[in-house]
């Protein structure tokens, strides 16, 4: 093997480092504004409420407001399943970005979830709360399925309006229970863990990721906030610390290096 042949492999084994299997969702709303369903091409499916979940600016936009009618909850599915009963060894992880521009109401609501094969299972539930935060402030709630004062885990931060937060969460299948960052620089940054008990169905299998909306008269509504950047993986490398490390960029440089050798050889 030719010399530049071996440089043009090891540039196309560096992009394809890159794109790993273990990802099993990106969503990064790059859409004109409108209804997500619409414009993902049908991508992201309904599961509950009527009135459409709008992109704005190329970030979806949750907004639970105050309408009886329901507002839509909405879910895109993982590129691989998770049951939820059998498999006692995988963690997904996932992450996105948020930034509020209404505070939460009361003890809040949850608006990104993992979501099950089964009606109104949802795992891995995060939202927004005043509970336990400064007058003015709020801070980011977690649950493993239930939801209520009691059920949740508060990151202990409080958070300001229009202001842009990284969320990672890990939902652990040999525990049963999710773990929440927020702009976490490695695994080991400050962490909560939900404590509730996740209640399975056998050949319950999770099977994508959601963002929800609705009228919740008596545990509050989260808010209204953008949701951007969704990723969901297998690992905390590809799930949440998804801003490329040194050593990624060094690769891509490599790689993109070795086919522009490779073309200029050819010439
Ligand atoms: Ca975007
Ligand atoms: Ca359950």
């Amino acid at each position: 093997m030719k010399n530049r042949t071996i440089l043009f492999l090891t540039g196309l084994a560096a992009l394809g480092t890159l794109a790993r299997a273990d990802v099993l969702l990106t969503e990064s709303f790059s859409y004109d504004n409108g209804a997500l369903i619409t414009l993902s091409g049908g991508a992201w499916r309904n599961h509950s409420g009527t009135e459409a979940l709008a992109v704005v600016g190329g970030q979806a936009v949750i907004n639970q407001g105050d309408a009886t009618g329901g507002r839509e909850d909405l879910n895109r599915l993982l590129s691989s399943t998770f049951d939820v009963t059998a498999d006692n060894t995988s963690a997904i992880y996932a992450s996105f970005t948020v930034s509020f521009s209404a505070p939460p109401v009361g003890v809040g609501s949850y608006f990104f979830h993992l979501k099950s094969t089964v009606a109104n299972q949802f795992y891995a539930r995060v939202g927004a709360t005043v509970e336990g935060a400064a007058p003015g402030s709020f801070r980011m709630s977690l649950s493993n399925e239930a939801w209520s004062s009691a059920g949740t885990v508060e990151y202990p931060m409080d958070l300001a309006l229009n202001t842009t937060y990284m969320v990672g969460i890990k939902y652990d299948l040999a525990t049963d229970r999710t773990t929440l960052w927020l702009n976490p620089e490695s695994e080991a940054s400050t962490s909560i863990t939900a404590t509730d008990v996740a209640a399975y169905g056998a050949g319950e299998l999770i099977e994508a990721a959601a963002l929800r909306q609705g009228t919740s008269v008596t545990t509050g509504a989260p808010g209204v906030l953008t949701v951007d950047n969704i990723v969901v993986a297998t690992t905390f490398a590809e799930g949440v610390a998804v801003v490329p490390e040194p050593s990624t960029w060094a690769l891509l440089g490599l790689g993109t290096a070795g086919l522009i050798w490779a073309a200029r050889r050819r010439k």
